[in-house]
């Protein structure tokens, strides 16, 4: 748990008082993972890369529901009254924007190895992101990779964000939202043979219903509907797609993480009960689950990924700053260059393994 220290003045006496601030650095903690592990090593596919963007930024992918559920929880008023509902829908948010990450993940896999190794632009060397159901923007504009955008390329809109202030209204929506979710990784699902996205869906599945679920079992406790009966929404199992049958098995259709070790702790108020398809229990697990390493995707040096020559760049910033006092400059680009070990030869030569530090290492008073 983080703390940080602050001084007040004590309201009577005038003197100083050391305060404690508990969890300031913990509002949103990021862990440099993906929640679950991807094939690496793929062939591209831009017409799958295509079909996924639609979980990205479609009206029902992962970008709206992190965003739902992110701006509910901002939102919602009387929260001390509601707090399992609150906690519920704050504790999904975390683990929606883990799901975004291993959307724009998967795109980027299967975009990545369009260009040869060793490849010159005279090569054509993009020919294989140039397929006839992809999408020309993820490697003519956004360096082959994902987009904010749905399957069309059409930009994520946030008035797909619902949060009425109602919460009866609100989880309804979000149940709503979920199925829809669900169907759109059913259809990427059956509408790909990629081994990567495959997986993803397989995963997402299973999780997206664990959060349809959460949804149906906090109507039911709001109304007593048993909205519950209507699952699965749409009406086709896990069980019918082989790539969930590994997460089942570790129960995780059947569990909800708090994505917080301290906080959240009244989820399992609303989230209880047995899963509607096969009795398993249902639980709320304190912190987050494994992370798996993120794929170190290698820059496209052809199409200028990233297009980054040392000499061309001192020479051009010292242009631009004749007559000044750049001294400071000088230490900047006296850093860069000892960080990339001298490879400043060829177009491409400072690509591997290089890091900016201008903006971390040299100060500016
Ligand atoms: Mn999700």
């Amino acid at each position: 748990m983080g703390q940080a220290l602050a001084v007040s003045l004590h309201r009577n006496t005038g003197s100083a008082v050391l305060l404690v601030l508990e969890r300031i650095n913990t509002m949103f903690m990021r862990i440099d993972q993906l929640q679950v592990d991807l094939p690496k090593n793929v062939e591209p596919d831009p017409a799958a890369a295509a079909a996924v963007q639609e979980l990205m930024g479609g009206r029902f992918g992962e970008m709206s529901t992190l965003n739902n559920y992110m701006h509910q929880s901002f939102n919602m008023r009387g929260r001390e009254e509601i707090r399992p509902f609150y906690d519920l829908v704050a504790s999904i948010t975390a683990e929606e924007f883990g799901h975004v990450e291993l959307v724009a993940a998967t795109i980027n896999l299967l975009l990545n190895g369009g260009e040869p190794d060793n490849a010159t632009p005279k090569d054509a060397p993009l020919t294989k992101l140039n397929g006839g159901n992809g999408i020309r923007h993820q490697f003519l504009v956004n360096g082959n990779s994902s987009l904010v955008a749905n399957a069309q390329a059409a930009p994520w809109q946030g008035d797909y964000v619902f949060s009425s202030g109602n919460l009866v209204l609100d989880m309804l929506h979000n149940f709503f939202l979920e199925s829809g979710a669900r169907m759109g990784k059913l259809r990427v699902y059956e509408s790909t043979t990629h081994p990567v996205a495959k997986r993803l869906c397989g995963y997402l599945l299973t999780r997206g219903g664990v959060h349809q679920l959460a949804y149906a079992v906090a109507l039911e406790k709001l109304t007593g509907v048993s909205v519950q009966k209507m699952l699965p929404v749409p009406d086709i199992s896990n069980t019918k797609i082989p790539e969930t049958a590994e997460f089942q098995a570790k129960n995780l259709h059947a569990i909800l993480y708090r994505f917080s070790e301290t906080d959240y702790q009244r989820i399992s108020e609303v989230f209880n009960g047995v899963h509607p398809e096969d009795g398993t229990p249902l639980s709320v697990v304190d912190g987050h689950p494994a992370g798996h390493a993120l794929a170190d995707l290698k820059p496209a040096p052809a199409s200028g990924i990233p297009s980054f020559d040392m000499g061309e760049m001192q020479e051009i910033v010292s242009r631009l700053m004749k007559g000044n006092d750049y001294s400071k400059l000088d230490d900047a680009m006296a850093a860069m260059n000892n960080k990339s070990n001298g490879t400043t030869n060829g177009s491409n030569g400072a690509a591997d393994g290089y890091t900016p530090v201008v903006g971390s290492e040299v100060k500016v008073s």
